[in-house]
């Protein structure tokens, strides 16, 4: 009984649907209704992917995206004949609202709307790095770039021949700020290879070099320049520290204030391959002041002392008995290093003999520290003879090495401390000179961990470079250009 009275229900209810509300034919005279089945879906952090099913008489689509202002634009144009659109471009992490109107020779339907989110970059707070040019032409061969701490905004590039060069208000000036060609050597690791501006240089017009001279020996030479017309004079050169190269190649070239007010100057084991007289290891005085070969130097230039026109400073380590301009050690040619504006430490790119590339980092300047070379290479022992088996708690390790899958040159760079890219904030940037990857370090869980911020960013990257509001920059030695690290919105 109870069956029958559902069934006849049912039937009765399938008869009211098919009598009374039967479809109403499309009519040239009315719009279209709305697309059914309109779907909005982020296909990834800048991108949605949007379709809807073909609404009854319609001959076209309109669809639109709502802007800022609450209006809604059409996208894609306002003829569409496909259901499907991919609109591009896109911000990640941003609300969204489309609308899809269908369209006859009546009109339009009201339409329909949709909203969708996309997704944040991956992590959220991940950095979507790329170049964005700075220089494209005019220079010869850019190893360095840096700033004078004086407020202009001016970036002064070094050119390997002997020149530097001025960028002001982003333009390049043709006249050189300072020109001494004719007293370096210019073979392949050789130079003009440094510069750093003397913390006071708004009052003193000082600044410092690091060339290698016409027999091929490292120069260390202050200049001073005329800070009103920014052009510095040739003859003013102070000779501070020079030092013999026993060969062309493995000179360094980085030398940079601390934010103690001393001078730094990393220098290379004197070349060669694989030292052979264990410059790097050696602290005992040698003449032609070979000696300090293979470490970094620190030196306070606001003063004299008897045969120096520089200072020891009192606080430098005691280093095989005595206290000199060694600041620390086991060095093989650490071509680029920075200090990291906040903190103090010396990161150093220390490129390798023939199987691993490193980046060593000195705890507040690192004070003292054995770097390792060449008793270590990297991460892996080098010369047995030095010290079997390597095995010693002494020498501060690499916080990152690489093999030869990844590069042959490691070009050192900079710990990221400006403000416009937030995103870029504790990262240390750098890359290989033969690859041309450009890379980051990040602290994660104590452990300093390679991102590819950029695979083969570029040919010959030399240097990188930093202007007075921490912004960086890279620079490629062969193509003569600079471009500066930007973090895509
Ligand atoms: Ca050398
Ligand atoms: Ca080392």
């Amino acid at each position: 009984m109870r069956y029958l009275v559902v069934s006849l229900l049912l039937a009765l209810a399938g008869c009211q649907d098919s009598n009374l509300n039967p479809p109403n034919p499309p009519s040239p005279t009315q719009a279209p209704p709305n697309p059914t089945q309109f779907s909005a879906t982020a296909t990834s952090p800048t991108s949605v992917s949007l379709s809807w099913s073909a609404s009854e008489g319609a001959t076209r689509y309109s669809l639109e995206r709502r802007t800022s202002s609450g209006n809604f634009t059409a996208i894609g144009g306002s003829n569409l004949t496909a259901t499907s659109y991919s609109d591009t471009g896109l911000t990640a992490n941003t609300a969204y609202t489309y609308r899809v109107k269908a369209i006859n020779n009546s009109g339009s339907s009201s339409g329909v709307e949709r909203s969708v989110t996309t997704p944040g970059t991956s992590s959220g707070s991940e950095p979507r790095v790329r170049l964005v040019a700075v220089v494209s032409s005019g220079l010869t061969q850019p190893l360095y770039l840096t700033h004078a701490r004086d407020g202009s905004g001016d970036l002064y590039v070094v050119e390997k021949a002997g020149r530097i060069r001025l960028i002001e208000g982003g333009t390049l000036r043709s006249q050189p700020f300072l020109d001494i060609t004719s007293k370096t050597s210019k073979g392949g690791e050789q130079g003009l290879l440094g510069l750093a501006f003397h913390p006071d240089y708004r009052s003193n017009g000082l600044f410092y070099v690091n060339y290698t001279n016409s027999s091929g020996d490292t120069i260390i030479a202050r200049y001073s320049a005329n800070r009103s017309n920014k052009v510095a004079d040739p003859g003013s050169e102070q000779i501070v520290l020079s030092v013999d190269q026993p060969y062309d190649n493995h000179n360094a070239g980085w030398l940079g204030f601390g934010p103690d007010g001393m001078l730094y100057i990393p220098l290379g084991d004197g070349g060669s391959g694989g030292d052979p007289q264990n410059y790097a290891q050696r602290l005992e005085a040698q003449s032609g002041n070979r000696h300090l070969l293979g470490k970094v130097l620190r030196i306070d230039v606001n003063g004299t002392e008897q045969g120096r026109n520089y200072r020891i400073p009192a606080d430098n380590p005691s280093l095989g008995g005595r206290v000199s301009e060694i600041w620390a050690y086991g060095l093989r040619n650490p071509w680029r290093a920075s200090f990291d504006r906040q903190t103090g430490d010396l990161w150093i790119g220390d490129v390798g003999q023939g199987s691993q590339e490193e980046i060593s980092l000195g705890t507040g300047g690192g004070k003292g520290l054995n770097y390792g070379w060449k008793i270590m290479e990297g991460t892996a022992c080098y010369d047995n003879s030095i010290a079997p088996g390597c095995s010693s708690n002494s020498l501060t390790r690499p916080v990152h090495a690489y093999g030869r899958g990844d590069g042959y040159s490691v070009t050192g760079g900079y710990m990221y401390r400006g403000s416009r890219f937030p995103r870029m904030q504790g990262r240390y940037f750098f890359t290989d000179f033969g690859t041309g990857n450009l890379w980051s370090l990040r602290l994660v869980n104590g452990t300093w961990t390679r991102k590819t911020e950029v695979a083969s960013a570029g040919n010959g990257l030399a240097s990188f470079g930093e202007d007075e509001q921490g912004e960086l920059y890279i620079i490629s030695l062969s193509g003569g250009q600079i471009w500066r690290l930007e973090d895509q919105p």
